[in-house]
């Protein structure tokens, strides 16, 4: 049972999300350090706890005299030998430990590449948003909370944010980065393998930190090529009437004081780019998976989902909130 419940982290159809299974060169780095330190502090834990167990269970003699009135004088020689060679030997694996940790955050910085794929990644209360830049602007394309790479590919991701310190976390691809207000950082990263990675805010960021998490799926490049003609497109038209009357229902609503779908007239920046909804696997940072259900659950009253984000309950008759849904589904 316990097994089954440790092993449910780690297989299955989840995406991964852990340290223990790197999947590029600084992760796998990473991994090292964990089990240098995991195999050391293990080893000074059994040997801390033998010779406790030990000292407890040294008998007294019985009628010995206390050490004040029998002084042994090299007995008290040979223990402040061991207690200084114990604590030389703390200093020493520590430095050791030292130098192999800077050694590891020296090489986190180590891929270099001339022709890296630039991400920008924004941090938002609570959700996450990723620019692939360039320099022709039809070409931008804008997501949320889930960013495509291509693998074997050196990416690097300049982060910022828009509000309080978020900290982009996806371990089995690199370590943590915050990101602050105002400040943008670069830092590198390159999957080896294809899958999907979840990753996570991993700053305390507010009431909704624990649902501001993300996807990283790294494809093959003739994958990544396509994903990315895709997002670049503008917003499909509407392909029947109800899609078309659910256009309307979002154009004529509130949604577009804050959202962007690209080929509408809906341009506002407050929530993610909804202009490609419908090929992301989850909404509202992975609170819900993304299909018809959620998305209606989430427009109706996204405060008891993700209590305190940033949009409104929005009520709408159950026509318009039905042909709304199916007008964002086939946003793909
Ligand atoms: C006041 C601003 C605001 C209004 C109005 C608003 N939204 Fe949002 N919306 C947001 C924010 C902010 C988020 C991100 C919330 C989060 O994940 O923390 C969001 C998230 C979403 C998402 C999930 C997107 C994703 O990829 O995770 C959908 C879908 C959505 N909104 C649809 C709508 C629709 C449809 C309307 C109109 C009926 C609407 N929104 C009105 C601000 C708004
Ligand atoms: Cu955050």
């Amino acid at each position: 049972m316990a097994a089954s419940v440790l092993l449910f982290g780690c297989g299955g159809k989840q995406p991964q999300q852990t340290m223990l299974r790197p999947v590029g060169p600084m992760a796998g780095r990473i991994e090292g350090l964990w089990w240098f330190i995991f195999w050391i502090t293990l080893a000074v834990f059994v040997l801390v706890i033998v010779a406790l167990t030990a000292a407890a269970s040294t008998r007294r003699v019985e009628g010995a005299l206390p050490p004040e009135i029998h002084p042994d004088e090299t007995g008290e020689q040979r223990r402040f030998r061991r207690v200084a060679v114990c604590t030389g030997l703390t200093f020493a694996v520590l430095f050791v430990i030292l130098v192999y940790s800077i050694r590891t955050g020296a090489y986190m910085n180590a891929l270099v590449s001339k022709n890296p794929l630039t991400v920008e990644v924004v941090g938002h209360q609570w959700w996450w948003e990723f620019h692939y830049p360039n320099s022709d602007a039809s070409m931008y394309v804008v997501t949320a909370n889930e960013m495509h790479v291509p693998v074997k590919t050196p990416v690097v991701l300049l982060t910022s944010a828009t509000d309080v310190i978020h900290s982009f976390w996806a371990p089995n691809l690199q370590g943590k980065r915050d990101l602050i207000p105002g400040y943008q950082t670069a830092i590198w990263f390159q999957a080896d393998q294809e899958g999907t990675y979840r990753g996570q805010c991993a700053e305390f960021c507010g009431a909704q930190h624990a649902h501001m998490a993300f996807n990283v799926v790294a494809e093959t490049p003739e994958k990544f090529r396509a994903w990315l003609e895709q997002q670049r497109k503008p917003a499909n038209n509407p392909a029947d009437a109800v899609a078309q009357h659910g256009q309307e229902v979002f154009l004529r609503g509130p949604c577009v004081m804050c959202h962007t779908i690209r080929g509408t007239g809906a341009g506002a920046r407050v929530g993610p780019d909804l202009t490609h909804l419908a090929s992301r696997s989850t909404i509202a940072a992975g609170s819900l998976p993304n299909n018809a259900g959620s998305l209606a659950g989430w427009i109706t009253n996204s405060q008891a989902i993700k209590p305190g984000n940033r949009m409104p309950p929005i009520s709408l008759p159950a026509q318009d909130l039905q042909a709304l849904v199916k007008f964002l589904r086939s946003l793909n």
